[in-house]
């Protein structure tokens, strides 16, 4: 079976699990991350979930924009779905008041519960602090799916195992699930998620202030005109690569050294001439889609990133994929501050 076929197999799997899971219970739990919490949902969950409770947990709603995730929760209230954040892996607030919630749901007897979303999004952590120490106390709850654990929580039966669902890929879906590392380097490398990263949240005076406190200009994208607040493309009304290389005045491909203390690499005479590292094949094809100046201006700034990190290669050149890894970690962890990808003015006449 070729790659992606092995994956359509492995997805249809997955899928066909979480449905068996959801016959047994009456309320699902589905984990998307704050950062994107449109893209991190799985599209086919919603006619799966039926009339039972359907809850919404935001994770990471301490790595995401608070103004704009509660944007996202009015978005998604108004269209019928409730939701839950939290501050942080294992929010106390967080999980007693949906402790709370699911204690009312309806059931015939005490509900059955399962957590729900894509991999690596926070279903466990969220299991684990549900559970506390009951984690341990499992047992098999009769006249439900054989083989499964329940953990009784007193309100309600909690499945001890998560359900995985599959992502879907499509258009820049794969590069946001990149972003959150929700998919892996095979589906999303760095070079191309950090160029996304770049283009999406370019315009905004705290990412670029972020690249300058590692000593790198950031994408000059803003100036007058997008700085205002309201005229942020990334909020409604969104932004296209071809848009971004419009605007784009100057990613600082030779920017101003504003330099960090550690002065490792430096932006010395390793700037000058040193042909780009070598891009992956996905890379190069978002990149092609944007202009050429917009390319050339993402892999100045990565070479910069490299250089400034001592990220070199074995001829002393600066080593833009390794660059590319620490800029999309560094988004990963919240290192380079809060960023949310996405808010509710993009997906305007979407189905939730
Ligand atoms: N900053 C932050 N990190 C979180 C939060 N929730 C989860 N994480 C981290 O995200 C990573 C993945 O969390 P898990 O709970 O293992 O995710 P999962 O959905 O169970 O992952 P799989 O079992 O691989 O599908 C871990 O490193 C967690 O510590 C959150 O609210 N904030
Ligand atoms: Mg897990």
């Amino acid at each position: 079976m070729s790659e992606g076929g092995a994956l359509k197999g492995h997805m249809a799997r997955a899928l066909r699990q979480v449905r068996r899971y959801l016959a047994a219970v009456d309320a699902v739990v589905e984990v998307v991350d704050a950062r994107a919490p449109f893209t991190s949902r799985s599209p086919q969950l919603r006619e799966m979930v039926g009339d039972r409770l359907h809850l919404l947990v935001l994770s990471r709603g301490d790595l995401a924009e608070p103004e704009t995730t509660q944007a996202w929760r009015e978005w998604l209230r108004a269209r019928g779905l409730e939701t839950l954040v939290g501050e942080g892996a294992a929010d106390p607030r967080l999980v007693t008041r949906l402790r709370r919630r699911l204690a009312r749901a309806p059931a015939a007897f005490k509900p059955r519960v399962i957590i729900v979303g894509l991999p690596n999004v926070g279903k466990s952590t969220l299991l684990n602090s549900l559970a506390g120490r009951r984690r341990a106390r499992v047992g098999a709850q009769p006249g439900v799916t054989r083989g499964r654990q329940w953990v009784d929580l007193g309100d309600f039966w909690l499945l001890d195992t998560p359900g995985v669902l599959p992502p879907r890929l499509g258009g820049t879906r794969r590069l946001v699930l990149g972003a959150l590392g929700l998919v892996g380097p095979e589906l999303a490398g760095p070079e191309e998620v950090a160029a996304f990263l770049l283009e999406r949240l370019g315009d905004r005076p705290a990412f670029r202030a972020a690249l300058a406190r590692w000593g790198i200009a950031g994408p000059g994208v803003g100036g007058p005109a997008g700085d205002a607040g309201g005229g942020d493309p990334g909020r409604p009304g969104g932004r296209t690569a071809a848009g971004a290389a419009q605007r784009g005045p100057a990613l600082a491909s030779g920017g101003p050294a504003e330099q960090g203390s550690d002065g490792q690499g430096g932006r010395g005479a390793a700037a000058a001439g040193s042909g780009p590292g070598g891009m992956d094949p996905g890379a190069a094809s978002l990149l092609r889609a944007a202009a050429s100046r917009h390319q050339a201006e993402v892999q100045g700034l990565l070479e910069d990133l490299a250089r400034h990190r001592g990220l070199l290669g074995p001829g002393g050149e600066p080593d833009v994929h390794r660059a590319a890894a620490v800029l999309v970690a560094a988004f990963r962890t919240g290192e380079l501050g809060r960023f949310s990808l996405e808010q509710p003015g993009m997906v305007e006449g979407s189905a939730p």
